[in-house]
């Protein structure tokens, strides 16, 4: 499939690029996305049953179990050269001297692995448990947990520090995030279903701010009438062409 050359012209051409990712860019590492049919997480577990406050607070043990779960299958899992690419897009933006931006809804710190920096992480980490009581927060990176709920120092509960549903996400996160999106002219929506708010809000903004928008994602998402430029493919095999046509730079890291 020849890529749009209007997309590698924006891409030369960009003061600002903006990158907004989904759990599409990790399909490809092994790790399932929530709405694909088949797949997805939500085609065998209920949301309200397992990422939303009420869910925890009525079985703390189940919730974490959940979390921790899909933790220890995320420590299993690497970058794929759609991270990778955008980790090597950034670096070559600030060569640049251009703007560059990445917010991820994902919980699974691949693009950090990847080398990205400064991700804007707008629905937390899987990696980061919080107490309930106290608040303090720790990076928890080893085996299994294997007795649930987790216990603070304080007696108080611990959960995993990612946003469920009717919770607000990190308000200085959803600030930085909306203020590239307003200021980019370049955005790019990458693997996400785009029907979460307010991340795929975010969309929105960037389509009435003026920016040129590009959809990469296997399916239609309820952008995909309003943006500019959609490829549609695998961001895994898209991203890499897209940096190599548009800067000569090959992804080879994986
Ligand atoms: C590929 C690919 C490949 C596959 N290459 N592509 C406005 C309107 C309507 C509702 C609301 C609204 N504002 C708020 C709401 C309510 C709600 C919401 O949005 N509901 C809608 C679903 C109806 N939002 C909230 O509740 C948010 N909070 C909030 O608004 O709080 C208000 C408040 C304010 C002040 C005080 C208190 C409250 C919170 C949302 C939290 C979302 N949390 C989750 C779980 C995180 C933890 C966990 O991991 O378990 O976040 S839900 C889940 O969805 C996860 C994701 O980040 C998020 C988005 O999903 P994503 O990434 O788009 O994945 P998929 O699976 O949907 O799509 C994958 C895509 O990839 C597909 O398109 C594929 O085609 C594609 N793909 N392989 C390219 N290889
Ligand atoms: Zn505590």
């Amino acid at each position: 499939m020849t890529l749009p050359p209007q997309a590698i012209d924006w891409l030369r051409s960009a003061k600002a690029i903006a990158v907004l990712t989904g759990a599409g860019i990790s399909a490809e590492s092994g790790i399932p996305t929530f709405r694909d049919a088949l797949t997805g997480l939500w085609a065998r577990y209920d949301p309200a049953d397992l990422a939303t406050p009420q869910a925890f607070a009525r079985n703390p043990q189940l919730v974490s179990q959940w979390y921790d779960q899909r933790r220890c299958r995320v420590a299993d899992c690497r970058p794929n050269a759609g991270h990778f690419a955008l980790a090597a897009l950034q670096h070559i933006a600030i060569d640049h001297g251009r703007e560059f931006t990445l917010i991820t809804q994902n919980v699974d710190r691949l693009h950090q692995a990847a080398g990205s920096m400064d991700v804007i992480e707008l629905h937390g980490s899987l990696w980061i448990w919080r107490c309930i009581n106290c608040g303090q927060e720790a990076e928890e990176r080893g085996p299994a947990f294997g007795n649930y709920p987790l216990r603070c120092t304080c007696g108080g509960v611990r959960r995993p520090a990612v946003v469920w549903f009717g919770e607000a996400l990190p308000a200085d996160a959803v600030s930085q995030a909306q203020r590239a999106a307003a200021s980019s002219d370049l955005f790019l929506s990458i693997g996400t279903s785009s029907v979460v708010y307010p991340a795929a809000g975010l969309i929105e903004q960037a389509i009435q701010c003026g920016a040129k928008v590009l959809e990469v994602n296997l399916q239609p998402t309820p952008f995909s009438d309003a943006v500019d430029c959609i490829i549609r493919g695998r961001s895994g095999e898209i991203l890499p062409r897209l940096v190599q046509q548009a800067f000569g730079h090959k992804i080879s890291g994986q």
